[in-house]
């Protein structure tokens, strides 16, 4: 038991871990005990783009960095140690942007299929949110129906992809000052796919071989992704599948039901888990269940599909990244369906320790060992029945090594940029209005985005909740996406009750008065959007500069992993957030790469990165910048009145 409590601060995950090791699965927990990381390749220093290599460049040893040892830090073909951390750096940047924009792109293809009547199953759901698109992108509304608007959004999102020249047309919703200085940096983004070409034709060997310029089309390619195929993703699902609204929902491993088929919806892509979730609620589908001797059918997600049909539909989530395997080894999964992105290809070998049935579904993530039932979006509800026949099915091969823990916790998710907007403002006169009055006048000190992944090397979850409770207490009012949001609701941070027990009075008495809790949780990776929509729209409002780069408000990913962390990480830099990375930092073998990412692009794009593993020290950089910009707002002063209120206060009341 004792070393399982190392590994993770979740119980549930604790007790899994300890029952891994006696059912004999190895899981990514012993993995990352067994493999050190190379120290050559964590820092940068590596490169294999070419057969000459590959080359490794580190820095000495505890020795000062001297210029002649700098010239001799070269690749076979000449390349400085800058040049390769930036190149690692900068392909990192484009396996995520390629990774999210992907899902975007088949959103795209999907929701033109949807309007022109090819995929029977779907509709839209969110009108207002597809006319608001239309008005945003130029198409004509007038007298014609949703279905011609549709098709012209569709194939508008479409080009956005293979688009040549000028800019994406979303570029247009940020502030007018960021925009203007994307186009003076030079970095605003063409067309999404030629961004993250660009980036593998300049870290080909002997291309660009100036970090500073390597570093800028990482910059582009990031915002390619937040902006361009992220934002994409997010939009087009929302109208297809409904803008999420407040919800409860619950999480964690207990949610899984020691009666039911236990069928679990992994990976990024609501496409396909929003038909299981109607497919499972089938009568058919119920009766079949109980023919064979279940109580009924139990969905649960994991990672990003969780979050995406936990914020529409309020179905339970099982688990983050780190949980994947953990699931199975309760041994009440009856199959476990997965699409794209963050699957573990360790998975069907776990599943063979029980009945598990590991299901892929996409032409682009098979796995050996996996049963594939190609999803025909054409066909999705045929599809989806023929996923949850198989669950059902394998139910009585069940086998008596069960245990579920019983861990789960509430939570309230739902918080879309516009929800926050109705509830803040209320529903007749929604607006960020009282946001942005409450930063001012103190009670709320600054926004955080605090989001991303698990990493087995570090404290499972630790890092996440620890950096959350500390910035609550310190009035900053959290929003959340992907597998730290559901560290966070584990740990009971996103419920209102929340509030009174962890946030400071300031932030507190906000989330009392509008009845929210101190961490909102806006969905999956790709919802990262919706952050920069809602600072968009915070400096829209107005009173708090207007730029992004102004406002009060900071970003992290404190156990990331992905390299669509490291996309994400950039694009909320390069749109001017201050943003601190845990774990390790990918360009420590150069100094200089280092330096200029942390420190010059400040100057350039008003945000710049950090990297802090200490989750308090790194809470507290975040609290420093917060504190930095509401100086330079001269709302400073404001804040030490409300804390001087808050004594008096509590003075007051102990007479
Ligand atoms: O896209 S947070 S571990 S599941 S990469 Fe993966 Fe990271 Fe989780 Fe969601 Ni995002
Ligand atoms: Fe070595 Fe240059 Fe080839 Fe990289 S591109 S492996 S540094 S020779």
């Amino acid at each position: 038991m004792a070393e399982a409590e190392t590994k993770s601060i979740d119980n549930a995950s604790i007790k899994m871990i300890d029952k891994a090791a006696t059912d004999g699965a190895n899981t990514a927990f012993d993995r990352a005990e067994a493999m050190r990381p190379c120290p050559i390749g964590v820092v940068g220093s590596c490169c294999k783009h070419c057969g000459m290599g590959p080359c490794r460049v580190p820095l000495p040893k505890g020795k000062e960095e001297t210029p002649e040892g700098k010239q001799k830090r070269r690749g076979i073909c000449g390349a400085t140690a800058e040049t390769i951390a930036a190149r690692n750096f900068i392909r990192m940047i484009a396996g995520g942007a390629a990774a999210h924009s992907d899902h975007g792109r088949g959103v795209a293809e999907l929701f033109l299929a949807v309007a022109k009547g090819e995929a029977p199953g779907y509709e839209i759901k969110d009108e207002q949110k597809l006319l608001q698109l239309a008005l945003d992108w130029d198409v004509e509304i007038g007298e014609r129906s949703n279905q011609e608007i549709a098709i012209d959004i569709g194939e508008k999102a479409l080009a956005e992809f293979g688009r040549q020249e000028g800019e994406l047309l979303f570029l247009r919703r940020a502030p007018l000052k960021r925009q203007e200085l994307w186009r003076r940096e030079g970095v605003a983004p063409r067309g999404i796919d030629r961004e993250v070409v660009e980036i593998m034709h300049r870290t080909h060997i002997g291309v660009d071989q100036d970090y500073q310029n390597l570093l800028k089309q990482g910059v582009r390619t990031a915002l390619a992704d937040g902006w361009g195929g992220s934002m994409i993703a997010t939009e087009l699902q929302d109208i297809l599948f409904g803008t999420p609204a407040p919800v409860l929902g619950r999480v964690n491993l207990g949610v899984l039901k020691s009666d039911e088929v236990n069928l679990i919806i992994h990976g990024h892509d609501p496409l396909l888990s929003e038909m299981i979730v109607v497919a499972a609620q089938d009568v058919k589908m119920i009766e079949l269940a109980k023919s064979k001797g279940a109580g009924g059918i139990n969905i649960a997600g994991m990672c990003c599909t969780a979050n995406e049909i936990l914020m529409r539909h309020g179905v339970p989530l099982a688990g983050n990244f780190l949980q994947q395997e953990l699931a199975l080894v309760t041994g009440a999964v009856e199959a476990m369906v997965v699409d794209i992105q963050c699957i573990m290809q360790s998975l069907p070998d776990i599943a063979q320790c029980y009945h598990t049935k590991i299901i892929t579904t996409s032409p682009k993530a098979k796995i050996p060992g996996a049963i594939h039932i190609e999803f025909d979006e054409h066909n999705a509800m045929e599809s989806a029945k023929a996923i949850v026949r198989t669950a059902i099915e394998n139910f009585p091969n069940r086998g008596k090594n069960i245990d579920i823990p019983e861990e789960q916790a509430d939570l309230v998710a739902g918080f879309s940029h516009e929800t926050i907007n109705y509830l803040l403002g209320g529903i007749y006169r929604a607006s960020y209005r009282p946001l942005n009055d409450n930063i001012i006048n103190g009670r709320i000190r600054g926004l955080a985005g605090v989001v991303g992944c698990n990493n087995p090397r570090v404290k499972h979850d630790d890092i996440h909740v620890t950096m959350i409770k500390e910035l609550i207490k310190n009035d900053v009012l959290v929003l959340q996406t992907g597998c730290s949001a559901m560290a966070a609701a584990k740990a009971g941070l996103m419920t209102p009750e929340a509030a009174a027990k962890y946030a400071g009075e300031g932030l507190a008495s906000v989330c009392e008065t509008v009845g929210i809790p101190p961490v909102l949780h806006l969905g999956s990776c790709v919802d990262n959007s919706r952050i920069l929509m809602a600072a968009t729209a915070v400096v829209k409002e107005g009173g708090l500069g207007d730029d992004i780069s102004d406002l009060p408000v900071a970003g992290a990913a404190p156990e990331w992993m992905s390299e669509k962390a490291i996309s994400i990480g950039q694009y909320f830099v390069g749109s001017g957030v201050f943003t601190v990375f845990g774990v390790n930092w990918p360009t420590l073998g150069s100094d200089e790469v280092t330096k200029f990412l942390f420190k010059d692009f400040e100057a350039m794009y008003g945000g710049m990165w950090a990297f802090e593993p200490d989750p308090i020290k790194a809470a507290h950089l975040m609290i420093d910048h917060i504190d930095k910009k509401r100086k330079a707002l001269g709302i400073d002063k404001a804040r030490e009145r409300v804390l001087f209120d808050m004594v008096m206060r509590r003075e007051l009341e102990a007479v």
